[in-house]
């Protein structure tokens, strides 16, 4: 077990700190509910093996175990030596992450194509983006009708999960001393289901022996979904749902409310989520909700879907990864909608303690005891509003003395992007990243920061994120959050602008001043990391900074993952020249030479590096050290304050 350096934490605080989970898990205590904490103790001791990347279960001649003693068999029955076991399994992590977000994006590309035929109640809201994407992929727009535009964007999205030949539309952003970086070590990703079909194959028994060969198959699948998958499902998101725009909201498990019709959205496609907020805005949706006795309808969301829909519609978020359960313990929940990802098995189960529907809605994501409502694009609308009602109808089975809705709540300014971090530095007639690049320049900022990924009980549930994030706005990093990292922040107040004055040093908060930002900016969902890759190209291009990702005084880090997809994010990010710190390591300890190279040697050939780090403070000085390097690499002036 993982356990948090810091000793002084309660006992209920080791499980999460955020004071409305304490409520919710001693309310679930009380009644002898079950949660995602009470398993991971039961499961203790976790396999030794299975941590440390040693047990293969490939082919049938096996299960094989190694053991990092000494004394016990060395080789699998195949063969395989600990580098190639924990390398095989790891790069299906890998090809796995990046199936999931390229599955994602594929619904998306999907999405346009229906806008584009005025089909689904999809609408092309951002025509700026659709022009400028246009553009770089080379199309025709003089004289043709947005439609025309969005569906060849749509169907050449489509290609680039199939296409046999060439390579990914979006590499023609990465600065050129990266592309030739890559084609060094062939490492251009081709097509996106290529890619994760290739790399799968190589791991089955007999066939890619190498563990570096491995690896570095394992990272151009992941630079398939950074600069591929995630990419296009940000940048379609973008074109049909609008670019987002500093939004103000609230978070946490406060903004359920006693006498509305409480719906969460839990996953991660905004396909659905966008079409349910369409609906609860329907005026004859909230008279059926009125009628059945509740004062309206309260959607709000978990995980980063509700950061989709914060982001763009500034619908409440009820929490993170871990507050999923939590959030149906309130006992006011009539419905939670899920999709895909990140939506636990339990839900299920704990559901039946209470009235609440878990309602699955896509074919690829069921689960035993829900109601099942198939959720089709084309008729998107019309579906989303048959969900609700079934959410209204159940309104009045709410069993009140069961309701605990804690009182936490908390506002936040969310909704950034590539382009609006933009306009807000330069100004609104001036869009440029110069501000940004000449106070990294000139030591009034340190660096940038980015904290990203997930809860995981192997930590008290937000501490990382906090504690990570507060190390390095005191020391003028600027921090940037996606998914259910910049939920956590955003609970505990981080992500208002006043937070400036609590949290950062006086360069950063001198900056949060002029320019009116809070000192984490939230990015938006795990797909939405690419957004990052999109800002780090235009602060290399506006000059100063270096010429390569791997110049940059930016580091990453993921103190609380646990998901196949921050794997293959971690993968991306370190593959385009990003050093990352992980809470937790990746399960590869069992093999010293595989550690050493993703940790150590592989910054020699692509910049980027591992370490793991389980405390986030001394996480945040790895990172802080990091980017003091790379300023004394890049010669900049001292730090204007320290
Ligand atoms: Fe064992 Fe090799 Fe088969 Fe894996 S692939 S289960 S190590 S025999
Ligand atoms: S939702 S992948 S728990 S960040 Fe993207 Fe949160 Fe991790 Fe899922």
């Amino acid at each position: 077990m993982l356990e948090t350096k810091d000793k002084n934490l309660s006992k209920l605080a080791k499980k999460s700190v955020d004071p409305a989970a304490q409520e919710i898990l001693k309310h679930a205590e009380a009644e002898g509910i079950s949660t995602v904490w009470d398993r991971f103790k039961a499961m203790q001791p976790q396999c030794g093996f299975g941590l440390s990347g040693l047990c293969c279960r490939i082919c049938h001649m096996g299960p094989c175990r190694i053991s990092p003693f000494a004394d016990g068999p060395q080789r699998g029955i195949c063969g395989a030596d600990a580098d190639l076991m924990v390398t095989r399994n790891l790069t299906r992590q890998i090809a796995v992450g990046t199936s999931a977000h390229g599955d994602h994006a594929r619904s998306v590309a999907h999405a346009l194509i229906l806008a584009a035929e005025g089909k689904g109640g999809y609408q092309i809201a951002d025509e700026v983006k659709l022009h400028k994407l246009a553009s770089e992929w080379g199309i025709k727009t003089d004289g043709r009708k947005k439609e025309e535009i969005a569906k060849e964007i749509g169907h050449l999205a489509l290609e680039e999960f199939g296409k046999q030949e060439g390579t990914l539309r979006f590499i023609n952003r990465v600065p050129k001393k990266r592309r030739e970086i890559w084609e060094k070590y062939g490492l251009i990703p081709r097509a996106i289901d290529l890619e994760v079909s290739q790399t799968l194959n190589r791991t089955t028994i007999g066939v890619d022996n190498d563990y570096k060969n491995l690896i570095f198959a394992g990272i151009r699948t992941a630079l398939a979904n950074g600069w591929g998958g995630s990419m296009i499902a940000t940048e379609l998101q973008d074109i049909i749902f609008g670019r987002p725009r500093p939004i103000r909201s609230q978070v946490n498990l406060g903004v359920l409310k006693e006498d509305e019709v409480n719906v969460l959205v839990h996953g991660h496609e905004p396909v659905l989520s966008a079409m349910l907020v369409k609906a609860s805005r329907d005026p004859e949706i909230l008279a059926k909700a009125k009628a059945s006795g509740a004062g309206g309808i309260n959607l709000a969301g978990i995980c980063c879907t509700a950061n989709e829909i914060m982001m763009r519609y500034g619908i409440p978020i009820a929490g993170n990864y871990l507050h999923q359960e939590l959030a149906l313990i309130t006992g006011a929940v009539e419905a939670m909608i899920v999709d895909v990802q990140c939506v636990i098995p339990s839900l299920t189960d704990l559901a039946n303690c209470f009235h609440t529907e878990i309602i699955t809605t896509s074919p690829k994501g069921k689960s035993i005891g829900s109601v099942y409502i198939e959720f089709h694009e084309e008729n998107a609308l019309q579906i989303a509003k048959e969900i609700l009602m079934r959410a209204i109808k159940n309104y009045p089975n709410r069993q009140r003395n069961k309701v605990d809705i804690p009182k936490e709540k908390m506002d936040l300014v969310g909704g950034f992007s590539t382009e609006e971090v933009f306009t807000f530095l330069g100004g609104k007639y001036r869009a440029t990243y110069r501000p940004l690049n000449d106070a990294i320049i000139n030591g009034r900022l340190r660096g940038v920061a980015a904290i990203v990924g997930c809860n995981n009980p192997h930590f008290p549930q937000d501490y990382g994120h906090l504690e990570m994030a507060k190390a390095l706005l005191k020391n003028d990093v600027l921090v940037v959050e996606t998914g259910c990292s910049a939920i956590a922040c955003a609970k505990y107040g981080m992500l208002k602008p006043e937070a400036a004055y609590e949290y950062a040093g006086r360069g950063l908060r001198e900056i949060c001043e002029a320019v009116g930002i809070p000192p984490i900016l939230h990015l938006g969902a795990c797909v939405d990391i690419s957004r990052i890759l999109t800002a780090c190209v235009e602060v290399i291009k506006e000059g100063g900074l270096g010429v390569d990702f791997s110049d940059l005084p930016v580091a990453g880090a993921a103190p609380e993952w646990m998901s196949e997809k921050a794997i293959t994010i971690a993968h991306y990010v370190i593959g385009t020249g990003i050093y990352t710190v992980l809470g937790g390591p990746l399960s590869i300890l069992g093999s010293k030479n595989v550690t050493n190279f993703l940790c150590n040697e592989i910054e020699e050939l692509l910049g980027g590096k591992f370490a793991f780090e389980p405390d986030p403070v001394k996480g945040a000085e790895l990172m802080i050290n990091h980017i003091n390097k790379k300023r004394a690499a890049l010669k900049l002036r001292p730090m204007m304050y320290q």
